[in-house]
This record gives C-alpha cells, structure tokens and sequence, in this order.
C-alpha cells in the first residue's frame, strides 16, 4: 500500500489559450484534450491521459493535486485514514473528471485540495511499444521536458502538514531544513525510491502552490531550457544552479500567468533505509541554492 507518484495538478488560468500556447510552445508539452473550458496536457514519456489539468478561471490559482497510490483497494485505505486524522473526504466517481477513474478529494493540513486516484486512463507515451524510438523526435517544440517529477506546497504550520503526509500517507522524509529553535522550515518527502522528493512542503501562507517542476534528463538540458526560456522572453526566477538540498539541478521561471514552474534533474536514489538529511536555517542559503548561497526573497515569498 502506498503513494505511487504525483499523476496530475490542476490549475486555473484566466487566459486558457494563452496558457495553451505557452505550455505546448515553449514548455513544450502534448495537448491531449480540450473541452470548452479546460485544456489536458501531458509531456511525451508520459503513459497516464494527462499530467496538468488547465481550467479557465478569472483568478489564477491551483484547484487540486492528484497522487496516484499503488493498489486498488488503497483508496478505500486511505480514505478511512484520512477521515481518522479528521479531514472529510468526498468520492469522485467514475465519469467525474477527465482521464481517470474514482478518487477521493480532502483538504490536506495546509489548506491545499488534495486527491488520490488509481484508476487513470493509460493513453501511453509518444514513442509506442513496439521498437520504440529510445528519444523523442528531434523536432518537438520548446523544453520538451519527458515527465512531471515533483511539486511543492507552502504551509503555515510545516511540520503538522509533514506529518500527515508521512503518517496518514506513509510518504518518507528525506531532507529537512530546522530553525534555530529545532522547529521544521521545510520537508522534503517522497513516496517511492526512485528520487527525494515527490513533493515539498515550505513555510509560507496556507493554501499556496510554490511551483511544480519537470524532470530533464540531463545538467545540459537545463542549460538549453534557459536558453529557451530566454529566447521566448519568459521570466526567469532562479538559476541555471544547483540545489545543496536534494543535490538536483535546476532552473525556475514563471509561465505567463505568473505561475512558478522548474525543471529539475540530479537528485539521488532514496532506500527505505535511507538516512533523513539535517539543513539548518543558517545554511539554508547554500541548500536552496548551492553556488549562491543566498535566500532570494522573490523566491520565497511569491507564490500562487
Ligand atoms: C525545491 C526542490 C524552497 C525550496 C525549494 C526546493 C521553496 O524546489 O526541488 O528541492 O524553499
Ligand atoms: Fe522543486
């Protein structure tokens, strides 16, 4: 029983096409669906129906994230955990939404609307599964990047959320930062061994979405989606750097709605008897960013 990976987040955008554009253009993601008020879009190595989830809205903001757990019968599990911790959950059923079966929707500590599902509709990669190519077509548009890797959330109160997400989720902690006073600034979690994080959760206002980030296979490939970025005028937030926290490289940039996104690679493999890593706040700088060992107030503090 278990969380398997991040499947999708969902947000609003009160321009839908501009979003569009920018998303397939320059993100250089496949549009997979749209429907007179959303758009689906996942990235090319992707099997799941879609892995972001566009909704018009005049505000901006994030509606929900998805996680997908392991097994069938997990749903049912979870569901009467989280209702143990105290947080109501609601049945979405078959035919609720786009791409994937049941799931049930809670609000998780902080604020933010959190949703579990296991049953997605598997529309596969571009690529195929007979001789597959084992890259892309060299003429896919913009960063291209090939999966969703991760996300990060704020939260007021770091370590009650952290907790919910370690002992009613059973997600592991791989890193975290603590203030003077012993207190949890930031947690990294995941919830496989592939990587150290499938989500983050940061001190800042209840409810927020930091950013989500793509996954790159490669430190030049973050070179070449700043250049990009750069090209395309698109606002660029941190780096190309390094973090000292999770070890990956990275750079963040702001999609037209003002949405913080980051591509991301590096990283190291997590085992279940992997040691949790200690930052304190006085080197906070050199954990968020590594060669600059500053901590940007932009970066903290502007969120969606
Ligand atoms: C990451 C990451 C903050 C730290 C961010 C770190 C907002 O995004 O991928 O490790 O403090
Ligand atoms: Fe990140």
């Amino acid at each position: 029983m278990g969380i398997l990976r991040l499947a999708h987040v969902d947000v609003r955008t009160p321009d839908l096409d501009l979003s569009a554009a920018y998303y397939t253009e320059v993100m250089g993601l496949q549009q997979v669906a749209r429907t007179d008020d959303c758009v689906y879009l996942k990235c090319w190595d992707e099997e799941d129906h879609h892995s972001l989830r566009m909704r018009y809205n005049p505000r901006t903001g994030m509606d929900s994230f998805t996680f997908r757990v392991e097994e069938e019968d997990d749903l049912h599990e979870f569901e009467k955990k989280v209702e143990a911790y105290g947080c109501p959950t609601t049945r979405v059923s078959r035919g609720g939404a786009v791409g994937q079966g049941e799931s049930i929707r809670f609000e998780v500590p902080s604020g933010q609307i959190m949703e579990l599902v296991w049953d997605i509709e598997k529309t596969g990669n571009i690529l195929g599964k007979h001789n597959p190519s084992p890259v892309p077509p060299p003429d896919l548009p913009g960063i291209a990047p090939p999966r969703m890797d991760h996300m990060l959330v704020n939260a007021e109160e770091v370590a009650e959320s952290a907790s919910f997400f370690i002992d009613v989720l059973g997600m592991r902690m791989t890193e975290q930062v603590l203030d003077g006073n012993g207190h949890q600034l930031g947690v990294w979690l995941a919830g496989n061994t592939r990587s150290p994080h499938d989500i983050a959760i940061v001190n800042g206002p209840n409810g927020a979405l930091h950013h989500w980030a793509y996954w790159l296979d490669d430190w030049d490939h973050i070179r070449k989606a700043a250049d990009t970025l750069a090209f395309n005028g698109v606002q660029i937030d941190q780096g190309p750097t390094r973090h000292g926290v999770t070890r990956g490289n990275t750079i963040y940039f702001f999609d037209p709605l003002g949405i913080r996104n980051e591509v991301f690679t590096g990283g190291y493999w997590v085992d279940p008897d992997t040691e949790i890593l200690t930052w304190t706040e006085d080197n906070f700088g050199k954990g968020l960013f590594y060669y600059e060992n500053v901590i940007s107030q932009r970066f903290l503090r502007m969120h969606t």
